[in-house]
């Protein structure tokens, strides 16, 4: 590091991010922020990317921790530009993924003489205590001499236990202060989190070696907490049945014999009727969302006691309905369970769970039946994914793609699978699959997308282009949004509005759109997947579904006279027929011979 005279915070920040390894950030120049790309451009060390929105930005500095492991920056302006940042934010905050915002702001003679004003010098406004609920810290740096200790600090709780966004606002003249290395104050870790909780890995023994239905759900802590291969090794020692939630469909490839798939309201049935009909379930790094569980957590796995293993106390307390919560690491939880050596395998139950997995298949007879006259979004997405690299990169955007692929997607355990799960906000995926292409360009890279969700960050079309890379986006082209429509369906007896042209919501022509940007263009009626996959650069695949295509199986509501009823896992539509039922559960609940009346 420089100790010259003319040592800016704003070239310390360009020092701090090659101390770190940061080769790579993103965000959008301004003038409130313009010292700090100055000093990253004079240093030469990391590389900016620069995107065409602010949540793109952060989004994408999400998508390149998910897909390396490694912390990204997003670098963005005063007022706008931080305005922008805040979707991307609360997308990371909801998928607990870590990332540093930097944002420039107004000098700080404004903020001190508009503090009670609406806004601050030109055009800034108060970011900091906007965004305190949605990052694990944001902080104002008004002392130059603190530049050292608040990024320490804040990519220290970044990336510590529950990990997720931090934010550091600092105002233009900070940034072009001038400051004396020897002077500046330094961030020391003192905390660490305090499990201190006592585990009684004893009792967890023998309430799995007592009971006669274990089940473990893998959640996206095992990946947090860089656990997975203790966790692969657990699924080796334990042979019990592994489900795992959306967050977490990477962890364990599908073709492995011990998971059993992804249960939930878009779940896998034969995960579903395994949850349902388990009697011990331990959750290890999930926070158990509704997606997950139904409306009611009454319902989900009725009949099993829960040991919930999380970080989050918050988490853990979340429902009365966990018998053992245990408050620590995943990986710390894993390990230990690793040294305990007990009969764990319940053989009866094994052969009843792979009966589940071959009875229920992934693609069903309607997605098939469908499949003759359109690209069925199930059959499309399985049969693509038995085409991809054992080290694909497989970015799921919103729309359609969201469930189908959490559902009808083969995959190995060295593939990257994600999707901004917790928020869902359409317009991720490009961002997404951009900051994952550029954690390791090696890898290929593929996006699933609807056609609305991709309009969302389309105009990021051009920085694909731009910083050439060769990203496949397969896009779900149903003219529209059929997500909603399935809602205004269920709500409004099929009273559609803003949903397709017809409604006020109109979509381009995507062949012209994209090779406007400069992309490669492929359909499903002229190209076959191989043609599509093999092309070099940056290419587009759309694909003609069914506007009115059913979203199945899924546990839809059900209108009664008492109102709306959301029925149990078991019950995904559309329903099996009762035999069926009776066969698949422990026991049947009187609400399945009622809905079939
Ligand atoms: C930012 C944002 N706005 C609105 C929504 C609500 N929403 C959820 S799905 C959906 C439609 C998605 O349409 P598309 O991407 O075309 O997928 P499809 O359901 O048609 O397959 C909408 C509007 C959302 N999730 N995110
Ligand atoms: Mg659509």
């Amino acid at each position: 590091m420089s100790t010259s005279k003319n040592y800016l915070v704003s070239d310390f920040i360009a020092d701090w991010l090659e101390k770190h390894q940061i080769s790579i950030v993103f965000g959008i120049i301004g003038s409130a922020n313009s010292y700090i790309f100055d000093s990253i451009l004079r240093k030469g060390f990391t590389k900016v990317i620069f995107m065409h929105h602010e949540q793109s930005a952060v989004m994408a500095a999400g998508a390149y921790y998910r897909a390396s492991g490694k912390i990204s920056v997003a670098i963005v302006t005063a007022g706008a530009g931080s305005a922008n940042a805040i979707t991307g934010v609360v997308c990371n905050w909801a998928d607990s993924i870590p990332c540093i915002v930097l944002s420039g702001q107004e000098s700080t003679k404004y903020l001190i003489e508009h503090s009670d004003l609406r806004m601050y010098g030109t055009q800034g406004f108060d970011i900091i205590n906007s965004v305190k609920k949605i990052t694990k810290q944001a902080t104002l740096l008004t002392d130059p001499n603190k530049i050292s200790y608040t990024l320490d600090e804040s990519l220290h709780v970044a990336m510590s236990d529950r990990p997720g966004p931090t934010w550091i606002d600092i105002p233009m003249d900070i940034q072009s202060s001038n400051i004396d290395i020897e002077s500046l104050s330094s961030f020391v870790n003192t905390e660490t989190a305090n499990y201190s909780q006592e585990i009684n890995f004893d009792q967890i023994s023998k309430m799995i070696e007592s009971s006669e239905r274990p089940v473990i759900l893998a959640g996206h802590g095992i990946r947090l907490s860089k656990s997975i291969e203790s966790f692969h090794e657990l699924m080796n020692n334990l042979k019990i049945p592994v489900v795992h939630s959306w967050s977490a469909i990477d962890i364990v490839s599908s073709d492995d014999d011990f998971n059993y798939g992804c249960p939930g309201i878009y779940g896998q049935r034969a995960a579903n009727f395994i949850i349902q009909n388990c009697d011990l379930l331990i959750v290890i790094g999930s926070r158990l969302a509704l997606p997950q569980t139904g409306y009611n957590i009454d319902n989900f796995a009725p009949n099993a006691k829960i040991i919930m293993v999380n970080n989050d106390e918050l988490e853990l307390n979340k429902y009365s309905r966990y018998d053992m919560k245990i408050y620590c690491d995943c990986k710390y939880f894993i390990d230990r369970m690793n040294e305990k050596i007990f009969d764990s395998y319940k053989e009866n139950w094994v052969i009843k769970c792979n009966r589940y997995r071959e009875d229920f298949p992934l693609v069903e007879e309607c997605h098939l039946e469908d499949n003759k006259n359109f690209d069925n979004s199930y059959v499309l997405i399985n049969e693509i994914s038995k085409k991809l690299e054992d080290n694909h990169i497989i970015v799921i955007g919103q729309g359609s793609p969201l469930p189908c692929c959490h559902q009808a997607l083969i995959h190995s355990s060295n593939q990257t699978i994600f999707a901004s799960n917790g928020l869902g906000e359409m317009g991720n995926g490009l961002p997404s699959a951009i900051g994952a292409a550029l954690s390791d360009i090696s890898r290929p890279i593929i996006l699933f997308d609807g056609d609305g969700s991709s309009m969302m960050n389309i105009q990021e079309f051009q920085t694909v282009i731009g910083y050439k890379i060769p990203l496949k986006i397969v896009i779900f082209n149903n003219s529209g949004y059929l997500f909603i429509k399935h809602t205004q369906k269920m709500l409004f007896e099929g009273r559609y509005t803003g949903v397709d042209s017809e409604t006020g919501m109109s979509l381009p022509n995507f062949e012209k759109v994209s090779t406007a940007f400069g992309f490669e263009y492929f359909n499903t009626k002229k190209n076959n997947f191989d043609e599509f996959l093999s092309f070099s650069g940056p290419a587009v695949l759309e694909c003609f579904m069914n506007p009115e295509q059913d979203l199945v199986p899924k546990v839809k509501g059900i209108m009664t006279n008492g109102g709306l009823l959301a029925p149990p896992l078991e019950e995904m539509s559309p329903l099996l027929p009762i035999e069926v039922l009776e066969k698949s559960m422990v026991e049947v609940k009187k609400l399945s011979y009622e809905i079939r009346l």
